[in-house]
């Protein structure tokens, strides 16, 4: 019996390491959920009421050289730069990174613009948006998406009395108003992935009733509950023969 209980806990150990990621678990409204695209370059994902929202880089330990500075830190309105909470993701952090994108088809000049608004809900907590395009240089190399391509950045800049991004208290949902015309607005949002959220993350998606679930997350979270009990069985077996 004793065996039974630690091939259990070594069995769940591992699910919890192999685990360790973060996800969009649902949004309302005109933020709208994809998988990574080729490219969010000005004209190459354009969208008159979607503004798009996809995964980038999954439990990425930042390296030595790669502090993250961020824009956004803590809950609250923003909707001026003054309203900003800066902060530094330090290097030895273990993040997730997400990414949200509005591009009007063709170009509008001012003051003509696209409004989106939407929320998008994370199963980890946040750490850190960034909403200026200072700070959102340099985090591409690290953070972006591998296989998309982030030519010509663009960010959200909050125009006083237009555009703003309220941060839930449990760090854990934005809702973005943004206006977007000539060029794009983007969001980098970067969540916490210390250690693992096997658990965290399957009870996350079973409780949220818009949620984003993947047939990969289904199969999974499958792998997950059967593993251990094919150990057990396996371990079972073996003493018998003994
Ligand atoms: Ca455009
Ligand atoms: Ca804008």
């Amino acid at each position: 019996m004793k065996e039974i209980l630690v091939v259990l806990l070594a069995v769940t150990m591992v699910c919890i390491g192999l685990n360790a990621h973060a996800n969009i678990i649902s949004t309302t409204g005109a933020i709208t959920k994809i998988d990574p695209p080729e490219s969010v370059a000005p004209g190459s994902l354009e969208h008159d009421t979607v503004m798009h929202a996809f995964n980038e880089v999954q439990n990425y330990t930042l390296q030595e050289t790669e502090d993250i500075s961020v824009n956004i830190t803590a809950p609250g309105t923003y909707d001026e730069e003054a309203d900003l909470t800066p902060g530094v993701i330090h290097a030895g952090k273990q993040v997730c990174s997400h990414f949200l994108h509005s591009d009007p088809v063709g170009v509008i000049q001012d003051p003509d613009y696209k409004a989106y608004e939407g929320t998008a809900t994370f199963d980890q907590k946040i750490l850190g948006l960034i909403v200026l395009l200072n700070e959102r240089e340099g985090s591409d190399n690290i953070l972006g998406a591998p296989d998309t391509d982030y030519t010509d950045p663009g960010a959200m800049n909050l125009r006083p009395d237009h555009e703003y991004i309220i941060v839930s208290q449990d760090m854990k949902t934005i809702t973005v108003h943004t206006e977007t015309n000539l060029h794009v607005d983007q969001i980098r949002v970067i969540t916490d992935c210390t250690g693992g959220v096997c658990m965290a993350s399957t009870a996350a998606s079973s409780l949220d009733a818009n949620l984003v679930y993947e047939s990969s997350d289904l199969a999974k979270h499958l792998a997950y509950f059967l593993l251990p009990i094919g150990a057990v069985i396996g371990l079972v077996i073996w003493r018998r023969k003994r």
